[in-house]
């Protein structure tokens, strides 16, 4: 995520960083090199060049030329000021009233459709019951689209078919939301190529109707500067609540995440970083900026781990491996656990330093392909039992799955010292014991 800015930042650092002696000179140079790494993520100018103002000014104030560790302490103004810029604190999505009403908004394939169902999902998971609502009437694939995500995350789906006015599908929905004992409705829309009076119109008139909790404008933040100026005609028009930035798994420079508040004044509330449901983070203005000064972002990351984590599979597998009964469909079922998370190459990019080592790295999410295919050309029992797997059945299970033996073999190998490590972790004394004595 926003790779190259974060190089270019590291970069205008290096500078003040290595001087033995700082001087208004390098401040002022660094400044300049931090105001083109911006302008070059497709930064507004003016909100450029008011954010270098501020950093430079901040570093001369406070004596940043006689600190202890001048480089050190500029890393912490820029970050500081780039929390700001991005809005300070995150801002939390109210969910509250009965049913809460959420209307999304945006451009046409801007992601509407998709962050619809991650919401839905997102506070499911929150012990929320969400109903969904398809007020896209103009494509009929649209109610499909949504109803093929709401099954997958076991969320209902609010349709009419055969109704072309999404004023009264809208109405009708929180009728049966109430009738359902529903406690949020998340209202999708139609979206369409450009701003247009049509699409304004069916938008604020969904609004009058709804009175909606939460109005979310949903934003490609891949369009860059065209994204803040989308964002600027629709707050016009909408006053909407908060924004939420789509499509940062993608190589998006950064200009729309580091603009967007400060041109509307309303705060990034999610971020979507992929199609899987679970691909979407609350917004935190602090980590972001962490992440773009190459800091990692260790929260998040523990975050996404604890989504997915099952504290009953855990026990039964903290004994499995005690036991050093470890087998291959535990392994199997941690990777799925792990790929949950998302994509790979995001979740290396959360660790601290991590980011830019990986940034020419191509890791894909079939990174596991190899040892999953194996994994499912065993049977069960096999799966269950790794000491009967023998040389004929290792080589029914590569012919099975089309790799050849001495893939399979380092497999195997990886597997049994995976195995032995785990056992060793397990068995240290600083480990808390679980489950007690019998
Ligand atoms: N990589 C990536 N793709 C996304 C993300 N969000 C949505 N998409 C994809 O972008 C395309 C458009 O997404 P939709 O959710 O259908 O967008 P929409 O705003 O509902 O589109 P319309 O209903 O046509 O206006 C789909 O192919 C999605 O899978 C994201 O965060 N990352
Ligand atoms: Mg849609």
């Amino acid at each position: 995520m926003f790779e190259n800015l974060s190089e270019r930042i590291a970069s205008a650092f290096k500078q003040i960083k290595g001087e033995g002696r700082i001087t208004d000179l390098n401040i002022a140079n660094t400044v300049k090199d931090i105001r083109k790494a911006l302008l070059d993520a497709d930064v507004n100018f003016k909100i450029a060049k008011e954010f270098t103002d501020k950093v430079r000014d901040k570093a001369v104030g406070q004596k940043v030329l006689t600190a202890v560790s001048p480089g050190q302490q500029m890393v912490k103004i820029v970050q500081d000021e780039l929390t700001a810029l991005m809005g300070g604190e995150a801002s939390e999505l109210n969910a509250s009233g009965n049913p809460a009403v959420i209307l999304i908004a945006g451009l046409q394939g801007s992601g509407k459709t998709t962050f619809s169902g991650k919401l839905a999902n997102y506070l499911k998971a929150k012990g929320k019951s969400p109903l969904l609502v398809a007020g896209d009437v103009y494509r009929p694939a649209a109610i499909d689209q949504l109803k093929v995500l709401g099954s997958q995350i076991g969320v209902d789906v609010y349709a009419e078919p055969d109704n072309k006015d999404p004023r009264q599908i809208a109405e009708n929905a929180l009728k049966h939301a109430k009738a359902t004992n529903k406690n949020v409705l998340i209202v999708d829309t139609a979206g369409r190529l450009a701003i247009d009076e049509v699409l304004m119109n069916e938008v604020a008139g969904l609004k009058t109707a709804l009175k909606p909790q939460e109005i979310l404008f949903v934003v490609d933040s891949m369009t860059g500067q065209d994204a803040v100026n989308t964002a600027r005609s629709f707050n016009e028009r909408l006053d909407f609540t908060g924004v939420v930035l789509t499509k940062l798994d993608g190589d998006t420079r950064g200009g729309a995440a580091l603009s967007i508040k400060y041109t509307v004044q309303k705060p990034i509330k999610f971020v979507s970083n992929g199609e899987k449901m679970e691909a979407l983070d609350v917004f935190y203005p602090d980590r972001m900026a962490q992440r773009i000064l190459g800091m990692g972002d260790i929260t998040s990351l523990v975050e996404r781990a604890q989504a997915q984590f099952d504290e009953e599979q855990a026990k039964k597998l903290e004994k499995k491996i005690r036991k050093n009964q470890f087998d291959f469909q535990d392994f199997h079922d941690q990777l799925q656990q792990i790929k949950k998370m998302g994509n790979l190459k995001d979740l290396m990019g959360m660790i601290p330093g991590m980011g830019k080592a990986m940034k020419d790295i191509d890791i894909s999410d079939d990174a596991f392909k190899g040892v999953e295919s194996i994994i499912s050309s065993m049977t069960p029992f096999e799966r269950a039992n790794p000491d009967i797997i023998d040389m004929s059945r290792k080589k029914r299970i590569a012919s099975g799955c089309g790799r050849d033996m001495n893939e399979v073999n380092q497999f195997f190998k990886q597997f049994e010292q995976m195995k032995q490590m785990m056992k060793g972790m397990a068995n240290m004394p600083a480990m808390p014991r679980m489950g007690g004595r019998r």
